[in-house]
């Protein structure tokens, strides 16, 4: 069969390695999971190292026309500077639709019942968080959270309605070091200290997010991806913190390859 036979040559020229991100991702965990349940996969291996090391190997392959397989999710600007596709996940091991998740500590809603009205009201459109990202390719995210707050002071009005101003009360937002969360981390910023907080933001990997938020050492994280990226840190934690839902819908992780790759699942690998 031919078209076995050129598959087997990709998935050589790719030396069996799916490409992946930070070792404390969620999706890395799916990855490896991945690893062990799909047949195809047998005998392959992930490449952990960073979002940075994956996004420059993913645009050298692409400019030499070879294979790559990558951990992909979105929102993230990969898919509009690159013209790549999601492989299909007969197993469904990377869920359906993830929502980017709202959580505050234990606390927080009779402590800081400001705060936490304008941390339950937080929400973007996918296509807001998109366009930010973009942006965010060659301006700072404080700057791309300032614009889109002077931009959108409609929905900011809707969010601060009638939430009394506060005089430099300290809040602590976690936040998982990608760019959605970075940018949506941000708005919750320039917005909470248009009302007078003083607001602290800390990048940290996901198991520390939780971590923090049920142990009261930060306050509340606009970074939890659900129901599958980090559903095992939410179930071991569930109780000890507040969900406050999602503030982006339409999320997704999967695997990916550059769209001139001949095969559309995780099954057309050959192990
Ligand atoms: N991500 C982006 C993260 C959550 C946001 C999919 C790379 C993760 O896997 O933990």
């Amino acid at each position: 069969d031919e078209n076995a036979q050129t598959e087997t040559t990709v998935s050589e020229e790719m030396e069996y390695t799916i490409t992946g991100i930070e070792p404390g991702a969620g999706q890395s965990e799916t990855n490896t999971e991945a690893l062990s349940t799909y047949d195809s996969l047998d005998g392959w291996e992930q490449e952990l190292a960073s979002t940075g090391a994956m996004l420059t190997q993913l645009g050298e392959a692409i400019d030499n026309e070879e294979p790559i397989v990558v951990s992909a999710w979105s929102p993230h600007y990969m898919f509009a500077n690159w013209d790549i596709k999601y492989l299909e996940d007969p197993k469904g091991l990377y869920g359906e639709d993830e929502a980017i998740t709202t959580i505050a500590r234990t606390g927080l809603k009779d402590e800081m019942p400001g705060a936490y009205t304008i941390l339950d009201r937080l929400k973007w459109e996918i296509s807001d968080v998109e366009e930010a990202l973009l942006a965010a390719q060659d301006k700072e995210f404080e700057v791309v959270a300032q614009e889109w707050v002077d931009e959108n002071q409609e929905t900011v009005a809707q969010w601060t309605e009638e939430v009394e101003p506060v005089d430099g009360t300290s809040i602590e937002l976690v936040l998982t070091p990608w760019d959605a969360e970075t940018f949506t981390s941000n708005v919750a910023k320039v917005v909470l200290e248009q009302q007078g907080f003083n607001v602290t933001l800390t990048p940290v990997d996901p198991a520390i997010m939780f971590e923090a938020i049920v142990t009261d050492d930060a306050d509340a994280s606009l970074a939890p991806w659900m129901p599958a990226t980090h559903g095992a840190l939410y179930a071991e934690h569930e109780g000890n913190f507040e969900d406050l839902g999602a503030n982006v819908e339409g999320a997704k992780i999967g695997l990916a390859v550059p769209s001139y790759m001949d095969i559309d699942s995780i099954e057309d690998l050959q192990p």
